[in-house]
């Protein structure tokens, strides 16, 4: 088991990051296993979802004219469009089923302003809008997070990075997370993970406590 000082992070394991999902992650279904594994070496579980509102900013939907993955300049920076997705109450929006972490202590739901995306769990796409976690992190003592999830190159890689931006030493664990990959977004998002100092790590090397 780990020490007390250390969390993982499940990022958006839900229904519409699974295959067949509306903003679907290749073999994304394939992580909730892994992350199973990974929670029951966890005493300290924090949950993340996508939680939209059906008129959010990021939805191609809501630009006249405009189709997904294209990107459109917003006050805050330049957004990818996505599929409608994630929209709070929905069932793409919920949590797979098959994820068995009874003991995970919170979720943050985030991306639930209509006008800022939030791929991160720590700050919203403004990059200054905090959702809390660090705050609760700190309070509680924790030192290090073990972040995976869905999807490698968006959520997953955002949260590291503002994980790491907030002080905590931060793991990202790869084979418990999936990429969407999108014009090169997993090598760019590994190219700057490595350059904040954030660890790159596999599931059994968690488990065997020598990460
Ligand atoms: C995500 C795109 C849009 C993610 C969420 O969970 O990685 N990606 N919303
Ligand atoms: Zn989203």
């Amino acid at each position: 088991m780990r020490n007390a000082d250390d969390v993982l992070l499940l990022i958006d394991l839900q229904y519409d990051f699974m295959p067949g999902g509306a903003l679907a992650v290749a073999r994304g279904d394939e992580v909730v296993p892994v992350a199973n594994r990974l929670a029951q070496g966890f005493g300290h579980v924090v949950l993340t979802q996508d939680w939209h509102p059906v008129r959010h900013v990021s939805f191609a939907a809501n630009h006249a004219g405009r189709t997904p993955f294209e990107t459109v300049a917003l006050p805050y920076g330049e957004q990818v469009l996505w599929p409608v997705h994630c929209v709070q109450g929905t069932e793409g929006a919920a949590l797979h089923r098959d994820l068995d972490v009874p003991h995970a202590r919170a979720v943050i739901r985030k991306g639930h302003h209509a006008d800022v995306d939030s791929y991160s769990a720590f700050l919203e796409a403004d990059r200054k809008t905090p959702t809390g976690l660090a705050g609760y992190l700190r309070e509680v003592g924790v030192k290090r997070v073990y972040c995976c999830g869905l999807a490698t190159d968006y959520c997953v890689a955002w949260s590291a990075l503002d994980a790491r931006a907030a002080g905590f030493e931060t793991v990202l664990i790869e084979d418990a997370s999936r990429a969407i990959d999108l014009n090169g977004s997993l090598a760019t998002a590994w190219d700057q993970l490595r350059a904040a100092g954030v660890k790159r790590a596999q599931s059994a090397d968690v488990l065997a406590l020598s990460v």
